[in-house]
């Protein structure tokens, strides 16, 4: 691949070659993913910060300016306080990872609870922290069952974890309910990397949206990603604790680097760039922006939701948010015709279900061909 350089002809002609093989959110055929197509301002915002790393932030002031300006209007978003504190991560996983870290290292026990619905990043991070994960089943309603939580609660728990929109079926589990179960030392993180950048503005819009943030005084951390709803590039994740004393604790010191005030994050080399993407697609956005693309989202979901209904199939829950599960028969058959199709979309493993996540690219005509196809798709089944 290597041995000589290659023209510069060629090697552009070669990338466009593998991006042609990739599928694109634009072409509307992509239900499968939880990121769209960024903004053109944080594509931009990317590029002009392609070389900054806040793994060595005293190189960066400015990137890392940017990076206190996201973290405080996302704070804000999730009423926080002034003693918030946080960091860009590279997402949902490395934020969910840190955060047991932190409740692990200030608890010194090993114990998680999480709910089944709980994204695959916690037996991650179970595994690298070498913590216990004691799953709780669910409720009706997908989310998740707090007898069960009450039943396990014993002087081993360092952390009990709450979803807000869980990857499967968007559900939002009752985190005030947790936070009144939990003793003062037990620490609760709310993973809301998807639901962060929804479930705000779907209260803006007049939705019944329960408490699930800050305001809850028992939220200890919280996952919010930029790069799923918050219309960002990726990598960009970020992480919000309640006191940022509590970041001292996973701090290792690098005495040879130009570094002040950086998370002590998992990360060392950091993707900085995506910090100037976030910044540049909120302050562009504007949370009068976001609302309408969470207006937008849900008004497709009502579509397919229609659409569906007239198809005779139901919903496995109604919609909390931007994500539709549909009780098919054989979901992974159709998965697979849909697929052969040039359809992407996913299956739900609880309960198994065909998984359509409604982001900002899915309008209602690639609703309409998508249904049609699926129309014509059942009788085959
Ligand atoms: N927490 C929740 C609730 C999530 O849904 C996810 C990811 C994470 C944490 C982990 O986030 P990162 O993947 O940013 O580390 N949810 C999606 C999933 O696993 C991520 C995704 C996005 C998958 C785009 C595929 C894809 O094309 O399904």
């Amino acid at each position: 691949m290597w041995e000589k350089p290659t023209p510069l002809a060629e090697i552009m002609k070669e990338l466009d070659m593998a991006l042609e093989k990739d599928h694109h959110f634009a072409d509307g055929r992509v239900l499968g993913s939880m990121c769209t197509n960024p903004l053109d301002i944080a594509k931009d915002a990317h590029a002009m910060f392609i070389e900054s790393n806040l793994g060595n932030a005293g190189l960066y002031p400015g990137t890392l300016d940017l990076e206190k300006q996201v973290i405080n209007a996302l704070s804000q978003l999730l009423h926080g306080d002034e003693k918030i504190a946080g960091g860009v991560v590279s997402g949902g996983t490395e934020a969910n990872i840190t955060a047991l870290w932190i409740a692990r290292n200030i608890t010194k026990k090993k114990k998680i609870i999480f709910p089944e619905s709980a994204h695959f990043s916690f037996h991650k991070a179970c595994d690298i922290l070498a913590m216990e994960p004691i799953m709780v089943p669910l409720n009706d309603d997908f989310t998740m069952d707090l007898d069960h939580v009450a039943r396990n609660l014993d002087d081993d728990i360092a952390a009990v974890v709450g979803i807000a929109g869980t990857t499967e079926l968007g559900a939002v589990d009752d985190i005030a309910g947790i936070a009144d179960l939990l003793p003062d030392d037990v620490f609760l993180h709310v993973d809301a990397a998807f639901g962060g950048f929804v479930l705000p503005f779907l209260k803006e819009l007049g939705y019944q949206v329960p408490d699930f943030d800050f305001s809850i005084p028992g939220v200890s951390t919280m996952a919010i990603d930029p790069h799923k709803m918050g219309m960002s590039t990726v990598p960009s994740g970020a992480l919000l604790v309640r006191d940022r004393n509590w970041i001292k604790t996973t701090h290792k010191d690098a005495p040879y680097l130009d570094t002040v005030g950086q998370l002590s994050a998992l990360s060392g080399t950091r993707c900085s760039a995506a910090v100037a993407a976030s910044f540049a697609a909120m302050r562009s956005l504007g949370r009068t922006g976001y609302t309408q693309i969470v207006k937008e989202c849900m008004d497709v979901t009502g579509h397919a939701l229609k659409r569906a209904r007239k198809l005779g199939l139901e919903p496995v829950i109604e919609p909390v948010m931007n994500i539709l599960c549909l009780r098919v028969p054989e979901p992974e058959k159709i998965q697979k015709k849909l697929d052969g199709r040039g359809w992407k979309v996913s299956v739900a493993q609880n309960p198994p279900s065909l998984r359509l996540v409604i982001m900002p690219h899915v309008t209602i005509h690639s609703i309409d061909s998508l249904f049609d196809e699926l129309d014509s798709l059942l009788g085959e089944v």
